[in-house]
């Protein structure tokens, strides 16, 4: 069956369903819509049914879906060349590391396409720099992580994972990961002593934990302790970066500015994968050439995309939009905590916010609710189980924030489980 052919097969969203289930690996269960079309907030199914986004795919979409000027400066440069190798070198690619490293205040780039690939090179430039500048006996570098954390989904990144189900059934893991609790600093003082430790390695607000925001001054803190103990702060805004939570960076609301910045998802604008890790000269020259890479990391596709999809957040205030929204959001979402018995908390900083659901996590109560939220045009998706991470494009309208808050009002309001 040619291509188009096979296209036109596919007319409804039973029959999309069923060929993912019977071709597809079942490492996803998704929500039971089929989404043919994206433009800023929205979404639609496959029979036209038009939903508010208040997933962002995980914040890669925070320019909203398909934005004009990410599409065309991505149309431009396929016409052009899309993919050399760093075989070579292209005219795109230093341009994006010098607007990357001028945006965040650094003076060298790395680009790689996932963020897992991002960390795991985040994590290879820590152990080298800490055999090369802090004299750790070689293979015995530790980097300390944090409960509940989520980097990626690679062996080696699960190695540090909390997560049982991350975990089960991938062994033998990586050693060199001490794990402490998130939002302590009396531990970190104690794990961060050890001489052997290079790096520390955490987000600035746990996504996947459930949009966990730690105490004022853990951050800050953090890093005075890194300086203390000369360890790298190793800062994965993968997730909560790129204006998602009110600034350019999560970082930027303590105004601590980590030693390994790694970035990824919203970098592209959701139109393909970019990731990128940024340092200063002595942590990212310890990697000499031949020692890391990838085939399409900082192709030219990319690189132009990167820039383009950056200036966007900048041109449309997107992290002012997203700071003050978020007031809006918390507030209406606190609303209907008073009035309701089925919303325990409210969280969140920026446009990345959570409702915990009063019922247990084993519960399929916040997966029924979004259920309810699908059916009312809006798309969300509980993240561990009774915790629903509610998280919309950057470019929403303070209008568009008060009909979702409208629809996850009447969808609580009237939920009987
Ligand atoms: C899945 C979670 C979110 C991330 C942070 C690194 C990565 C992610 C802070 C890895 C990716 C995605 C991955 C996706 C679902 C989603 C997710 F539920 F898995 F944990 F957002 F919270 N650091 N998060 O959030 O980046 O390799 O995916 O490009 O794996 O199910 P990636």
């Amino acid at each position: 069956m040619n291509f188009n052919t096979m296209l036109s097969a596919i007319i409804s969203s039973q029959e999309a369903i069923e060929l993912e289930g019977k071709f597809g690996a079942h490492n996803y269960h998704p929500l039971e819509v089929v989404l043919n079309k994206g433009k800023g907030v929205y979404l639609w199914d496959i029979e036209g049914k038009r939903y508010f986004d208040f997933l962002s795919a995980y914040s890669a979409v925070n320019q909203g879906h398909c934005h004009p000027r990410i599409i065309n400066a991505l149309i431009a440069q396929a016409k052009e060349l899309t993919l050399t190798s760093r075989a070579f070198y292209n005219d795109k690619l230093g341009l994006a590391e010098k607007y990357v490293c001028d945006t965040f205040g650094y003076n060298k780039a790395l680009f790689m396409n996932s963020g897992a690939e991002a960390n795991e090179t985040a994590i290879k430039l820590a152990r080298k720099w800490g055999y090369t500048y802090k004299g750790i006996p070689d293979n015995e570098a530790v980097i300390v992580a944090v409960k509940k954390n989520f980097h990626g989904r690679t062996t080696a990144i699960i190695s540090a994972s909390t997560d049982p189900s991350a975990r089960r059934g991938f062994g033998p893991f990586m050693p060199g990961f001490e794990i402490v609790d998130y939002d302590n600093v009396d531990v970190l003082e104690k794990a961060l002593a050890n001489p052997n430790v290079c790096g520390l390695w955490i987000e600035p607000i746990q996504g996947e934990a459930g949009v966990y925001v730690p105490h004022d001054g853990y951050l800050k803190t953090a890093s005075a302790l890194c300086r203390k103990h000369n360890v790298l702060l190793m800062m994965d805004e993968i997730q909560t970066g790129i204006a998602r939570t009110g600034k350019m960076l999560a970082s930027d609301h303590e105004e601590v500015h980590p030693d390994l910045l790694i970035l990824g998802k919203a970098l592209s604008g959701g139109v393909l994968p970019i990731s990128v890790v940024l340092a200063d000269d002595e942590i990212m020259l310890v990697i000499k050439p031949g020692e890391h890479g990838s085939t399409f990391g900082g192709n030219p596709l990319a690189a132009s995309v990167v820039m383009e999809a950056l200036q966007v957040v900048k041109d449309e205030n997107l992290a002012a939009n997203a700071e003050r929204l978020g007031v809006v959001f918390r507030d209406r979402m606190n609303s209907l905590k008073a009035k309701s018995e089925w919303i325990t908390l409210v969280r969140g900083k920026g446009l990345l916010n959570a409702i915990v659901i009063n019922d247990s996590a084993q519960s399929e109560t916040a997966w029924n609710m979004c259920l309810k939220f699908a059916e009312h045009g809006l798309l969300a998706k509980p993240t561990h189980g009774n915790i629903i991470r509610l998280a919309p494009p950057l470019v929403i309208t303070e209008d568009q924030v008060h009909e979702c808050c409208d629809i996850i009002d009447q969808c609580v309001m009237n939920f009987k489980k």
